[in-house]
């Protein structure tokens, strides 16, 4: 007890010293499990590797390239949807939750890739996509024709009758995700199905047992097959609210702010999404991974979810005091927040306290700058400073997440109206699309500087590659003396070597305006601290006006790419001088 007032103090004090800036010291533990420190690295295997020529990436292509994370030094890569599906929307559309699409290759083909991570130690995560099935799959043919035990798989409803009209009318004004009614009429069934997205993308009722024990069968049969665990998508639209007591769903209220009856406008839709038993699924997930661990033995099963929702939602997912929830909630402030803001220091900064502050203790952050749904990283935040986000997410506590490409520095591709395949353009017009295109992002890895940057032997492949193939590149970057992919690896490195970053503690702020500096720190360790201009400017700072506790002078451990400094050598913390991008990596010895 006594100790425990004595730290208490400390804490405090460390607290009252650190004016306008967080300070999140903690008690470290010294045992981390390996999710809590790793790299995760998100593979899009439509754009990875082609291993047969058909200008589509696959799992072998995929296969033949985990000795590229190896080096890299990744714990776990995550693989984007690899099921059966119609692709009506790149695989979040699965007609078969079992089994391979062919066009990334067969059931085998999973076994030898999961083979050979083994033999690297390499973690594989797939995507779980929970919230719907595509109208493809057995499920739904049995569900509409009624069959034993499929009956309630979906959302069916019988919809309402107009008084005044006498016509039949969907259940409720819900809207999908992109344009129209939620709501599809089934004329074999004489009933309306519910979908959130597209007519084809078929809402899962979960709130019938027998789905819930379905889908958690197969997060076991994947498991079995040896993935260490699943990223599920989009959660926050699993549960809808219940019908009333007349049998009737309520409709939304509408915000009033266009009169297109087809456009999603509600004042909020919290009948349809972030609902509190969506939450509550997400734990019963947890058990899955937990009761797998306890009987088949072997390391952590982690499970991590998608959501966009505000920090009061996401952080539930964690889990509370009696519960475990999901291992890591993905953390997306770092794009959203400084895509609302603009790119600068203070947005960062307030993306960081975001999270940080909300996190309930004993849980562990992630940071992610990037995904197959968002523009690059180096696109958005600017290529000068590709390597200053690479280093923050590696240098914040907890776990992060590498988008592939971005160690390379890889920045988004140019398609034309003609090369457009994501859905979500293709639904709009040739004038509109690039408001909506995802594919920018999802343009081949680039391997090489030869044809088809050696991503593929094919005449042409699904999306052109970007235009800088040429000199952002695998082959390249590791042959230059200094590169981005370089840095990359430096900056992870010194994540697995450095006691400091796994279970320090972190102060944070902003100096000068436009310079963002993390200090991670622990008691008989090194001090490291991260040192950002993300401003345009050049400028000189004293990082005594951040802490005044740093020693006068730290030693240059990585540096971004267009730093000009020695690395190695001692910078004075009170005058430090910074270019415009310019990212540094300092440590006390
Ligand atoms: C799935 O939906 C599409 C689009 O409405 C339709 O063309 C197709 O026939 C449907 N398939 C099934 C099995 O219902
Ligand atoms: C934790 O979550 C469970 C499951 O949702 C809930 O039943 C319980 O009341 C919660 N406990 C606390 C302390 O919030
Ligand atoms: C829950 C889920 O499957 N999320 C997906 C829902 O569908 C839309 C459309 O396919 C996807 O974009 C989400 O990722
Ligand atoms: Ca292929
Ligand atoms: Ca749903």
């Amino acid at each position: 007890m006594q100790q425990r007032k004595q730290l208490f103090a400390i804490l405090f004090l460390g607290l009252a010293l650190c004016q306008g800036c967080q300070d999140t010291s903690t008690t470290a533990t010294t045992t981390k499990d390996w999710w809590e420190t790793a790299q995760f690295y998100q593979i899009y295997p439509r754009s990875f590797m082609d291993s047969d020529g058909d200008g589509i990436g696959d799992l072998n292509g995929i296969t033949s390239k985990l000795e590229y994370l190896k080096e890299l030094g990744v714990t776990a890569a995550w693989l984007s949807p690899i099921f059966t599906s119609p692709m009506v929307d790149f695989g979040y559309d699965i007609s078969d939750f079992y089994d391979i699409q062919p066009e990334y290759g067969t059931l085998d083909d999973f076994r030898a890739l999961i083979k050979k991570a083994k033999e690297l130690d390499l973690k594989i995560i797939l995507d779980f996509v929970p919230n719907h099935s595509s109208n493809e799959s057995e499920w739904f043919k049995k569900s509409v024709n009624r069959e034993k035990g499929y009956e309630d798989y979906y959302v069916w409803h019988d919809g309402k009758l107009n008084s005044e009209t006498g016509e039949r009318e969907p259940p409720s004004n819900w809207l999908q995700a992109f344009r129209g009614s939620a709501w599809e009429w089934r004329e074999e069934r004489q009933q309306y199905y519910l979908h959130q997205f597209a007519v084809q993308q078929v809402d899962l009722n979960y709130r019938n047992p027998l789905v819930v024990e379905q889908m958690k069968r197969v997060l076991r049969y994947w498991l079995d097959l040896g993935v260490a665990g699943f990223r599920c998508d989009a959660v926050p639209v699993l549960f809808e609210i219940e019908t009333d007591e007349n049998g009737q769903y309520a409709d939304e209220e509408v915000s009033g702010l266009t009169d297109d009856v087809d456009d999603r406008s509600y004042l909020k839709s919290d009948l349809i999404e972030n609902r509190p038993e969506t939450i509550d699924m997400s734990y019963q997930w947890r058990t899955v991974m937990d009761d797998y661990q306890r009987i088949h033995g072997g390391d952590t099963r982690v499970l991590f979810i998608e959501t966009y929702a505000p920090p009061s939602y996401t952080m539930q997912f964690y889990g509370n005091r009696s519960v475990e929830g999901a291992h890591l909630p993905f953390n997306f402030n770092l794009i959203t927040v400084v895509a609302s803001e603009g790119f600068s220091a203070s947005s960062v900064k307030t993306a960081v306290d975001n999270w940080l502050t909300n996190l309930p203790a004993g849980r562990t952050a992630n940071w992610v700058i990037g995904n197959h749904d968002q523009r690059r990283a180096a696109s958005r935040y600017g290529a000068a400073n590709a390597d200053a986000m690479n280093m923050l997410v590696m240098i914040l506590p907890g776990a992060s997440v590498t988008y592939q490409g971005e160690e390379l520095g890889m920045t988004d591709g140019e398609i034309s109206w003609e090369d457009t395949q994501d859905p979500a353009a293709c639904n709009s017009n040739s004038d509109i699309y690039e408001q909506f295109t995802r594919d920018p992002s999802r343009t081949p890895f680039q391997w090489t500087s030869g044809t088809n940057a050696g991503f593929s032997t094919a005449e042409k492949t699904w999306l052109p590659l970007a235009a800088d193939y040429e000199t952002i590149n695998v082959e390249t970057e590791e042959a230059a003396t200094r590169s981005h992919l370089k840095i990359y690896k430096s900056l992870i490195e010194l994540r697995k070597s450095s006691a400091t970053l796994q279970t320090g503690s972190t102060k944070y702020g902003v100096v000068s305006e436009t310079v963002f500096v993390v200090k991670r720190y622990l008691s008989g360790s090194a001090t490291l601290l991260y040192v950002a201009n993300m401003g345009t400017k050049g400028i000189t700072v004293d990082l005594y006006d951040f802490d005044k506790t740093l020693p006068t002078h730290l030693t240059l451990k990585i540096r971004s790419l267009s730093s000009s400094k020695a690395e190695n050598s001692l910078f004075e913390v009170t005058g430090l001088s910074l270019a415009a991008g310019e990212a540094l990596v300092l440590s006390s010895d």
